[in-house]
């Protein structure tokens, strides 16, 4: 898949807001009023914007807590999003979930929870539904390195290779799991190899290359759509902030800030606004930054849940 004009500009748009709604969450969030832990992917963008690039809007998607990025280059719609993170009852959860529960059922985004692996099965249910219904649709799950250590991704990977089902698996490595690094958790970083026993196929991408994981992402989903069964593809990448919350964190003591550098220098989003001409770039940049200041002066207007509503939808 040769990029044209186009789509570089529709990739560099997406890449363009979800990194600057992300700047704009990290730059209100000392102000509390999101309500709400955030787990930014600043530096990871390339994964969920070259991956759901590749889908149509019928297919579904499922994120971890991790799941801004794969939320806005799906389409979840913006106002929705910002008034979820300031607790108010127009957010896509009612304003009760926050940043780590966005859901938008209406471009088929599956919703997230914080609980580490748990959309992998999810997304699984969501394949074999489409596979007995029959609608054609295929379901990408991104997941951490860290969600690869639970028993159930295994299972889940199982389930989907015998069954064959229409999913594509998307490991996010950022090499961390919270603060621990892959050596201190994995004997080998042969995780494609791993994988691959399971029977199916499962490349990876070491780059962060954004076409490069546009074109793996086509390939796999031209054959899942086929019906020849789930692939899985590890994107190497890099999380610039810290775990959770607005800071960088290279002062913690877990991993130094030249760590980070080839991964800045690599970054996707100026290589894509190169690529473009000026005027068609200011034009995306001023519609991103209109989109932004809407959404957060919708967010701040509107109502918190009513007091009668305390209890609804709410384990108790
Ligand atoms: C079942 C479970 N175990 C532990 C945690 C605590 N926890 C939250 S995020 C996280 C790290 C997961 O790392 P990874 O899957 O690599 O995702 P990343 O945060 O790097 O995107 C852990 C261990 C949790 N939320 N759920
Ligand atoms: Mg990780």
């Amino acid at each position: 898949m040769h990029p044209n004009r186009t789509d570089i500009a529709r990739l560099y748009e997406s890449l363009r807001l979800i990194r600057r709604v992300e700047e704009a969450i990290a730059d209100v969030y000392p102000t509390d009023r999101i309500k709400s832990p955030i787990h930014l992917s600043i530096g990871q963008e390339a994964v969920s914007v070259g991956v759901i690039d590749t889908l149509a809007p019928a297919d579904i998607v499922a994120a971890s807590y991790r799941c801004h990025a794969a939320y806005l280059a799906k389409g979840g719609d913006l106002k929705a999003m910002i008034a979820e993170l300031f607790g108010k009852a127009a957010g896509v959860a009612g304003g009760k979930g926050g940043s780590m529960h966005l859901i938008a059922p209406e471009v088929n985004m599956l919703g997230a929870s914080a609980v580490v692996a748990t959309q992998i099965p999810l997304a699984v249910g969501a394949a074999l539904t489409q596979k007995m219904k029959g609608t054609g649709a295929i379901v990408a799950v991104f997941l951490g390195d860290g969600a690869t250590e639970e028993g159930v991704f295994h299972e889940s990977l199982n389930f989907a290779a015998l069954k064959r089902l229409p999913v594509l698996f998307v490991c996010e490595n950022n090499g961390y799991s919270i603060h621990t690094p892959l050596r201190a958790r994995w004997a080998t970083d042969r995780l494609t190899e791993r994988v691959a026993t399971y029977g199916l196929p499962a490349a990876r991408i070491a780059d962060g290359d954004v076409f490069a994981i546009r074109d793996q992402a086509a390939g796999f989903v031209a054959s899942i759509r086929d019906g020849r069964g789930p692939a899985f593809m590890e994107v190497q990448t890099y999380r610039w902030k810290e775990h959770v919350g607005p800071n960088a964190d290279f002062d913690a003591g877990y991993r130094p800030e030249s760590e980070a550098r080839p991964w800045i220098d690599n970054d996707q989003l100026p290589r894509l606004g190169a690529l473009i001409d000026a005027e068609e770039r200011a034009a995306i940049d001023a519609r991103v930054e209109t989109a932004i200041a809407e959404a957060f002066a919708f967010a701040e207007a509107a109502s918190p849940p009513p007091l009668e509503d305390l209890l609804a939808h709410v384990h108790a």
